[in-house]
């Protein structure tokens, strides 16, 4: 069951601001870096619009959303004119083959996905690049990180460490059943929109000014946040304080059997009316991360019974370390050893 702790959030807390601060200026891309994701874009670019003049190249993920690092891969979606779902496969492998003829090195075709791709791993740069194709959903829910980022800072400053922090404890990491960059950033919007006083508003219960419709799914929210800036500024709240917060809530507060966190909600929802109770196939739901427009999709479907523990424990080990230490942010980030 969960473990509701009511702990006294330590007198001192906010003395680890600037050195989480200036962390997080330290993680933001270099110059560099988006120089050669530039140059990887711009190459792309070419080698499809020869094959495909009326293709569209659409960034998502961290390098549209404003939540890159230096680390982060480059994500493009190739919108194509297609009659039927059963080309996105062919599509994909003509693809691969037009990008291997233009010399690109380390390309990998995965059709079985559940948003098949093509990988690149360019060793050059060393930079990494997946291509999907036709996925709108993924443009639209860019394009809500990204608004949502420019309302209130310390979004940025808190996703930026909590990714550094998953990324370095080893939890960041779907294909061993742990959690997504993109699960993290939208467990951090959840979190800020119920801060008392609330840091992030909820956009999609506002009057919509954007809207995309994608495979007959209205994808539409408010997206006027230059009218926003003074959202959150009501509450006083640092980056130290809402870091310990938000570890603590993970750690002791949030209800991991009957919950589930929504941004389209701005609160958390039921399991119950989600029909997250049982397990379905795979899909185990112990802990439940709403997409936002693709509401049927828990991004927490990857974590089982034994990454659940990790997971939890992992948390609690931050909040502890952040409750406690003297130094927190050495412990908080050492990186975690998967051979001990
Ligand atoms: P990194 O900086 O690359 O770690 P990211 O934000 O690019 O972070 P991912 O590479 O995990 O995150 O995902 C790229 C984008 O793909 C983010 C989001 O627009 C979309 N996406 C990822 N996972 C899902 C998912 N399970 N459901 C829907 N969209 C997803
Ligand atoms: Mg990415």
């Amino acid at each position: 069951g969960t473990r509701r702790w009511r702990v006294e959030r330590r007198h001192d807390i906010d003395a680890f601001t600037p050195g989480l601060l200036s962390l997080y200026e330290s993680l933001n891309p270099s110059e560099e870096h988006k120089a050669k994701q530039r140059q990887l874009i711009e190459s792309l670019t070419n080698s499809v619009s020869k094959e495909w003049p009326n293709a569209q190249l659409h960034l998502y993920g961290s390098c549209a959303n404003s939540f890159g690092n230096s680390h982060s891969d480059v994500d493009v979606c190739l919108q194509i004119d297609t009659a039927a779902e059963e080309n996105i496969a062919e599509l994909l492998l003509a693809l691969a083959e037009t990008l291997r003829k233009d010399d690109f090195d380390n390309i990998e075709a995965i059709t079985s996905a559940r948003v098949p791709i093509v990988k690149i791993a360019d060793p050059g740069s060393g930079l990494s690049c997946d291509i999907c194709v036709n996925n709108l959903f993924a443009v639209a829910n860019t394009k809500l990180l990204k608004d949502y980022a420019q309302i209130d800072e310390r979004l940025l400053q808190l996703a930026f460490i909590v990714k550094h922090w998953a990324k370095l404890r080893g939890v960041n990491e779907t294909y061993r059943g742990t959690l997504s960059s993109y699960a993290y950033v939208l467990m951090c919007i959840s979190f800020l929109q119920q801060r008392e006083p609330k840091i992030l508003p909820c956009l999609q219960a506002m009057e919509p000014t954007y809207t995309l419709v994608v495979d007959g799914t209205e994808c539409a929210y408010f997206d006027q946040v230059d009218q926003l800036q003074d959202f959150g500024a009501e509450n006083k709240e640092s980056i130290a304080e809402l870091l310990w917060a938000f570890f603590h809530y993970w750690a002791f507060h949030h209800d991991y059997r009957n919950d589930v966190i929504s941004v389209r909600m701005g609160n958390t929802i039921s399991k119950q009316e989600k029909n997250w109770t049982t397990r379905v196939g795979n899909d185990r739901h112990l802990i439940c991360i709403e997409d936002p427009f693709e509401t049927s999709h828990d991004l927490g479907r990857v974590v089982d019974r034994q990454t659940i523990r990790v997971l939890r424990e992992e948390f609690e080990r931050a909040a502890t370390i952040l409750q406690y230490d003297d130094d927190p942010c050495v412990a908080l980030f050492e990186p975690y050893d998967y051979e001990s």
